[in-house]
């Protein structure tokens, strides 16, 4: 019996575990439908449907593994299929202890049973780097333009997130070799205000106001959406809007874990309010917006792995509104949930507890 097995008679889908890994985090398809697999500790593998790993992938950085950080998210780039770049996320270690997340880009080349990372090229750093092991956020995603938007987490810092001078607690957006669209909202800060310490990361910065954004997606219609791990209570998925603030720490529908409240949203109108929240909290791993046939009324719902919860929680969005309309219990942590090119689901366990790091396989129940 493995642990997922007594949940299986409460989900519409077949369970199969297919392999596992040491702390896996994130999962990305290539187009020929094999995955690329990242584990915390610093490993990219290339896996292959029956569950065939490479050896790990050559040419990767040294990442600060500790706490909350190590290898982070993977992504493909939207010409993946002529140019092979291959975005990473991951913890950078600084000077005096300090870390931050950063972004890479490298071209992969498959070699026999492995691959390599050459040209790698780190197009984003947080800033400013601080002590601490938590709250990097830090996924990736293109949206249908080509532009990349990286979720970077406040660092358990709090205050940062609504200071300009820093990306800490912020969505940015950037072309796709790093450099600075120049129809992000805030590019003309220094005709505001003159007086900023210049490190250029106004310019970069999309929304604000964001606590530790794990889960990062656009809808059907090229919305994108945030999904937060909130304090004690008040996680949110989030409607992102061009230079909008989320309030955090000013707002939570959560409270401190020392039981310190925060005002809810409701108590401040000025900044923007999720599109649905949870007490008690579900823990997001990711977030995805299913897109495929196999799963008969999913397309254009939301899915949200969940560590806590030990669920896949599947919402309906309708406008700027969404609700949750499913929870499926998978017996152990979920930290990632991903759509193969056909439809199907993959999920990646956390590795903590009895929560194993396996790689599952999910299909509709006949
Ligand atoms: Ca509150």
């Amino acid at each position: 019996m493995f642990a997922g097995a007594h949940a299986q008679a409460d989900v519409p889908f077949d369970i199969r575990p297919v392999t596992s890994f040491d702390e896996p985090w994130a999962l990305a398809f290539l187009p020929d439908g094999r995955m690329l697999v990242t584990e915390k500790k610093g490993r990219l593998f290339i896996v292959d449907r029956e569950g065939k790993k490479s050896r790990p992938i050559s040419g990767m950085p040294d990442v600060d593994y500790g706490g909350q950080g190590g290898l982070g998210d993977v992504a493909l780039h939207p010409d993946f299929a002529n140019n092979k770049l291959v975005y990473i996320s991951y913890a950078e270690g600084g000077v005096g202890d300090t870390r931050g997340a950063a972004v890479a880009r490298a071209v992969l080349t498959e070699a026999e049973g492995t691959g390599e990372l050459t040209n790698f090229e780190v197009i984003w750093r947080q800033y400013p780097k601080v002590v601490g092991f938590g709250h990097y956020g830090h996924r990736i995603a293109f949206d249908d333009n080509g532009l990349l938007y990286i979720s970077s987490g406040d660092r358990q810092k709090f205050t940062p997130a609504q200071d300009m001078q820093s990306t800490i607690g912020k969505i940015v957006r950037l072309r796709d070799d790093g450099s600075i669209p120049g129809d992000n909202p805030f590019v003309d800060y220094l005709k505001d205000d003159p007086f900023v310490d210049d490190d250029g990361v106004y310019g970069q910065i999309w929304s604000l106001g964001h606590r530790n954004p794990l889960g990062l997606a656009f809808d059907l219609s090229g919305r994108l959406l945030v999904m937060e791990m909130g304090p004690a209570g008040g996680d949110e998925l989030n409607l992102i809007k061009r230079a909008g603030n989320y309030g955090y720490p000013v707002v939570s529908n959560g409270d401190h874990y020392d039981g310190r409240e925060i005002p809810d949203h409701d108590t401040r109108p000025e900044f923007e309010k999720p599109m649905i929240w949870w007490t008690p909290v579900v823990s997001p791993g990711n977030l995805i917006v299913y897109r495929g046939s196999l799963f008969p009324g999913w397309r254009g719902d939301a899915l949200i792995a969940g560590l806590s919860s030990k669920a896949i929680i599947r919402v309906d969005l309708d406008g700027e509104e969404a609700r949750e309309v499913a929870r499926y219990p998978m017996g152990a942590r979920i930290r990632c949930v991903a759509e193969a090119p056909d439809g199907e689901l993959w999920v990646l366990e956390d590795e903590r507890g009895d929560s194993a790091g396996r790689l599952l396989r999910l299909t509709p129940k006949d």
